[in-house]
């Protein structure tokens, strides 16, 4: 039988600026709010990251996360997802500070270092950092997004054996899916794993069909039938390439960190207009969405 469709969120990111659409949420209310509208339009899984209230930058702070989690946990059952990507100008141990305040259900897991293109968005950040940090965006083309085989491991032991997190494996790129097959070789992952297939990143794959029909049959190829995959397109790809995902059998990631369109040319309002909008799509199609305790039992979390 089919399984139900895992619908995840991921409200905010750390790419996009608040430059560029007025609906990204910035301050801990505004992430709180969204999280929850997201999950009642029918997100299972919450992605989180955070940002400075006043600047919209990337926050690895603990303390803001902790500024919004608790109301999210109250208001709604959604798994929550702690990124550990951060932005690629954190520190690992940046990177690592909110989940393991926090010990979440699940966490991201970034499976490749990698070139991670931001500098195209350049009139927006322009306009956005030129009062905090001239300058910001040049230097980024000179930043190494840096997910080594050591911080891998690194991850996997302080959050996945300390705390009984469980990983949505961010794969940028076929490489990543075969490192990911080698630590389940090497007895480090318990199945069914979780592969996000990353999608048009600057860098990483571009969002092609033709690259997620190469993305599931080299999934398939190495990991047998021991995961899930979910399909994440950036910019103006994600409802095809999402859809596409469902269809072949995969779940679904939308939300205003991967793309601030609602359809060509026009902003989403909020990440619950993105969540309604594939909702309608996969019911549509035929398929159920997986509820929040649907999707823990798919991944196997801890609950
Ligand atoms: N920003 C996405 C392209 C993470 O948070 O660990 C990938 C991401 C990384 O979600
Ligand atoms: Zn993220």
């Amino acid at each position: 039988m089919k399984n139900k469709v895992v619908i995840t969120c991921a409200v905010t990111g750390s790419i996009h600026t608040p430059t560029m659409s007025p609906h990204l949420p910035v301050t801990p209310d505004e992430i709180a709010e969204q999280s929850i509208a997201a999950a009642e339009a029918g997100a299972a899984i919450l992605h989180l990251h955070a940002r400075e209230p006043k600047t919209g930058k990337p926050s690895a702070d603990p303390d803001v996360f902790m500024a919004f989690l608790p109301r999210i946990k109250q208001a709604t059952d959604a798994v929550l997802n702690i990124s550990t990507g951060g932005s690629s100008q954190m520190t690992l141990a940046q990177r690592l500070a909110p989940a393991m305040r926090a010990e979440p259900e699940m966490c991201s897991l970034n499976m490749g270092s990698m070139n991670f293109g931001i500098f195209p968005m350049k009139d927006a950040y322009a306009e956005w950092t030129h009062d905090w940090e001239p300058g910001f965006l040049e230097a980024t083309r000179d930043v190494v997004f840096k997910n080594t085989f050591a911080d891998i491991e690194h991850i996997l032991a302080a959050l996945g054996e300390g705390c009984g997190t469980r990983f949505e494996f961010e794969c940028y790129d076929t490489g990543h899916i075969q490192t990911l097959a080698w630590y389940r070789r090497q007895g480090l992952l318990k199945g069914p794993l979780f592969l996000q297939f990353v999608m048009g990143v600057l860098g990483g794959i571009d969002a092609a069909p033709e690259q997620l029909v190469h993305m599931k049959a080299t999934a398939d190829r190495l990991l047998g039938g021991d995961y899930h995959f979910s399909v994440l397109a950036a910019g103006g790809r994600q409802m095809g390439l999402g859809t596409m995902g469902v269809v072949m059998g995969g779940n679904v990631r939308v939300g205003l960190e991967d793309s601030l369109t609602i359809r060509r040319g026009e902003l989403a309002r909020s990440n619950a207009e993105q969540v309604a909008k594939i909702r309608r799509i996969v019911e549509e199609l035929g398929h159920e969405i997986a509820t929040p305790d649907e999707a823990r039992s798919l991944i196997g979390l801890k609950g």
